[in-house]
């Protein structure tokens, strides 16, 4: 939801008809991965920090320096912050800007996802490990190599594949990498290097995963994104096209590939038949929130499904202080999600 309409909002209204209430308020939290690890329901957030950093749209203001992990028995139940799980001075490779998290589980050991800024300004994405879900974790000391842009979210397969999806545009970088190496040109322009209306829209990328887990196992691919005609989307399809926070999940055997539009504010979602795709558009999961963001994750919990996502509500519409929650989606005989408003009109 656009900035400038915020000031027209009663908060006591909205909150009184959303369709979920903040699950933590003692911490801003946002970009919720959510995960069942042994028998339990694992959030794994960032942790939304007021650094004094003005807005702009390179997102600068999301100056997030820390990881809580956040538990819940069950869905319903009072959630537990287990305090810090990773600070970013205990990560040598990065600098700043601890962005939206993911994480998995292998052997009974964890492995916490995370973007941030290097010391030379370049987004990469990093992994740190645990022999507890909850952490604390201890980082790598380099960020996975061939890694760049932010927003890594990790997808186990039946097989025992572990695939990573990642990248946003603007301030997330992806657009610098056109050509596979970093355009540093334009620093301070969020739109600069992206394509054109009528070009093909910015993919984001996945990469199978090493067996270990802290390497790509493969070069990080296109994740195509087509229309109902077969097409690829546009960079001008921006009501449709990829903008970040990728999340991916099996429902009756198909991959849904579902993230968010940014600038335009919708979850919506994709599906196919691989896990590198290519996806066919299908609709909206969740229309705009309160706050400029919207990310999420879809779970399985006691044979439901979830949507773990964030707003602005706490905050009263500050940008980058939201807070996360959860709501059930539910399909059709078609496996067509069904559209969510966030609040009751
Ligand atoms: O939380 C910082 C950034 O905002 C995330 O990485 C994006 O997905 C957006 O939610």
């Amino acid at each position: 939801m656009p900035e400038d309409s915020i000031e027209h909002i009663n908060f006591k209204e909205l909150n009184k008809n959303a369709i979920s209430q903040p699950l933590v308020k003692h911490i801003y939290t946002a970009d919720p991965s959510a995960h069942v690890f042994a028998g339990k329901i694992y959030i794994y957030p960032s942790h939304d920090i007021d650094a004094g950093d003005a807005f702009d749209d390179l997102g600068s203001h999301f100056a997030m320096e820390d990881y809580h992990v956040i538990s819940m028995d069950h869905i319903g139940a009072e959630p537990v912050d287990h305090g810090l799980a990773l600070h970013v001075k205990d990560v040598k490779w990065a600098d700043k800007q601890m962005w939206a998290p993911d994480a998995a589980e292998k052997d009974g050991k964890y492995y916490l996802f995370f973007p941030a800024k290097g010391h030379d300004g370049i987004f990469r994405i990093g992994v740190a490990t645990s022999h507890s879900p909850s952490g604390p974790f201890v980082a790598e000391p380099e960020a996975i190599k061939g890694s760049f842009s932010i927003d890594p979210a990790v997808f186990q397969d039946q097989d025992g594949s572990y695939y990573m999806y990642f990248g946003g545009i603007w301030g997330g970088q992806l657009q610098r990498w056109r050509t596979g190496a970093f355009n540093g040109e334009h620093p301070e322009s969020p739109t600069a290097h992206i394509p054109n209306d009528n070009e093909p829209a910015l993919c984001p990328k996945i990469a199978k995963l090493s067996a270990d887990l802290l390497q790509f196992a493969e070069s990080p691919k296109d994740v195509v994104i087509l229309n109902e005609q077969g097409k690829p989307l546009l960079a001008g399809d921006i009501d449709k096209r990829f903008f970040e926070a990728a999340w991916v999940h099996k429902y009756k055997g198909k991959y849904y590939f579902s993230y968010s539009t940014g600038d335009t504010h919708f979850i919506c979602y994709a599906i196919s038949d691989s896990p590198y795709g290519p996806f066919t558009y299908q609709g909206r999961i969740l229309e705009p929130v309160v706050g400029w963001t919207s990310h999420h994750s879809i779970c399985e919990v006691d044979d439901k499904w979830y949507l773990f996502y964030h707003d602005s509500s706490l905050s009263e519409g500050v940008t980058h202080l939201r807070n996360i929650k959860v709501t059930e989606i539910t399909y059709d005989q078609n496996g067509q999600i069904q559209t969510l408003k966030p609040y009751k009109d």
